[in-house]
């Protein structure tokens, strides 16, 4: 069995959103791997540049140009190598030569390519046999933001996170009737509400942050009593999109209400304990690491995860992690732009007590390889939505993944 790079392909393919992507083929001497890039709406300053200049036609020709003809005739199976060279190819140091996206493409495709010449799945590939533990599914059920549009709420999104689901078909099945449920309170809530969904396949309704909170919460704890385990409730607020720093204030403008960072705290602190939430993403702007460690010193039972605050990035979470900010970190590979780089990061924030959520973007394609990550790097959580064929795509990979473990799949302990 060989992983002998015999050839690299790339090509231009549409996301959920109806955007160009890149996908990228890896043809081995017995493997073959295909992997096609997300792209985010609300995009952390810090991220790497995720196309080149001339966008995704551009990036397609220096996969042709560049990249494949350095890659023909290496082993797949030399992850690290592979992805040190991406770097040295693109001599920046935000990607912007080839193209983030495209790291992540070539990155992905040749994880798999070599997964598949020894016949292996991705996920133990990357993880060993040792990788056995299911990721609990953290589902977008409500949104607005920049994931939505008109009178939906401020807040990007209200999650559910099936907490005390035994296995992993169970969480993802809970997280679908929360989902339900709250569509039909949102009609109860609003009589002239036609379904509409925002990017990720949430409810997009015309509500305050704080009717989509309770009707969240309901929908939850019906659930829970239905199920027999606990769901509870979770945000992202995504406040760099609320940040206005002309003002130094956030604002709510569906709510009508500015918050300076001081209120900012002061009301985090507030629903956290209300609706007794047991996750909030970026709580406070990209910038605010000092706001982000007050308020984890502060409340208990909540992890405080920093998305556009972290990006993915082994340095800002360093920085993140000696000043005790935040407890949590989202993991978006194509925010680093290749596997071995996500992977440092997951492994400091591991090390340091921080739990990685492994996420998709708001624009997403079918792959899946996501969910093989969150097996592979150890990541208790995955955020990849609830609804919609590009995030039931990771979620029924890993139902294959846990029939696939048998009996020595396990979920972790979610302790916080
Ligand atoms: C987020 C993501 C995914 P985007 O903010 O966490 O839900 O959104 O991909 O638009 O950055
Ligand atoms: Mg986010």
């Amino acid at each position: 069995m060989s992983a002998i790079i015999e050839d690299v392909t790339a090509r231009k393919v549409l996301n959920s959103r109806g955007d160009e992507t890149i996908e990228v083929d890896v043809i081995t001497v017995d493997g073959f791997g295909r992997a096609s890039a997300p792209s985010g709406a609300s995009r952390g300053k810090a991220e790497v540049v995720p196309f080149p200049k001339g966008g995704v036609d551009e990036a397609v020709k220096k996969v042709d140009e560049v990249i494949a003809p350095e890659l023909i005739g290496l082993n797949a199976e030399e992850q690290e190598e592979i992805d040190a060279l991406l770097h040295d190819l693109d001599g920046t140091e935000d990607f912007s030569e080839i193209g983030g996206n495209t790291a992540y493409a070539v990155s992905l495709a040749v994880a798999e390519a070599a997964a598949d010449s020894y016949g292996l799945p991705l996920f133990q590939h990357l993880g060993g046999r040792l990788a056995r533990e299911l990721p609990y599914p953290l589902g977008n059920v409500l949104g607005g933001g920049k994931h939505a549009r008109g009178k939906a709420p401020d807040i990007q999104e209200f999650l559910v996170l099936a907490v005390g689901a035994p296995t992993f078909i169970e969480a993802a099945e809970a997280n679908v009737l929360v989902h339900k449920r709250l569509g039909r309170i949102i009609g109860r809530l609003d009589v002239n509400f036609t379904g509409g969904k925002g990017d990720e396949g949430a409810w997009a309704p015309n509500l305050t942050s704080e009717e989509a909170l309770e009707a969240l919460v309901e929908a939850c704890e019906s659930v829970s009593e239905e199920v027999g385990f606990e769901c509870r409730a979770g945000l992202d607020v995504a406040a760099s999109s609320l940040w206005n720093p002309k003002e130094q204030k956030y604002i709510y403008a569906r709510d009508g209400v500015k918050r300076d960072p001081g209120e900012q705290l002061e009301y985090m602190r507030e629903i956290i304990g209300k609706y007794r939430l047991v996750y909030v993403e970026d709580p406070f702007h990209e910038d605010d690491f000092e706001s982000f460690r007050e308020l984890s010193g502060k409340v208990k039972g909540c992890l405080i995860c920093g998305d556009d605050l972290f990006v993915t990035n082994v340095e800002r979470l360093r920085r993140g992690i000696e000043t005790r900010a935040g407890n949590s970190i989202i993991i978006k590979v194509n925010q680093v732009g290749t596997l071995t780089d996500a992977w440092a990061t997951t492994e400091t924030a591991k090390k340091a007590g921080y739990l990685p959520v492994i996420s998709h973007r708001s624009g997403e394609t079918t792959a899946f390889h996501i969910a093989h990550l969150a097996v592979a790097f150890g990541c208790p959580i995955i955020k990849t939505g609830v609804m919609g064929g590009e995030r039931t795509a990771k979620l029924n990979e890993l139902i294959r993944i846990e029939e696939a473990l048998g009996d020595r799949a396990r979920m972790p302990k979610l302790t916080f």
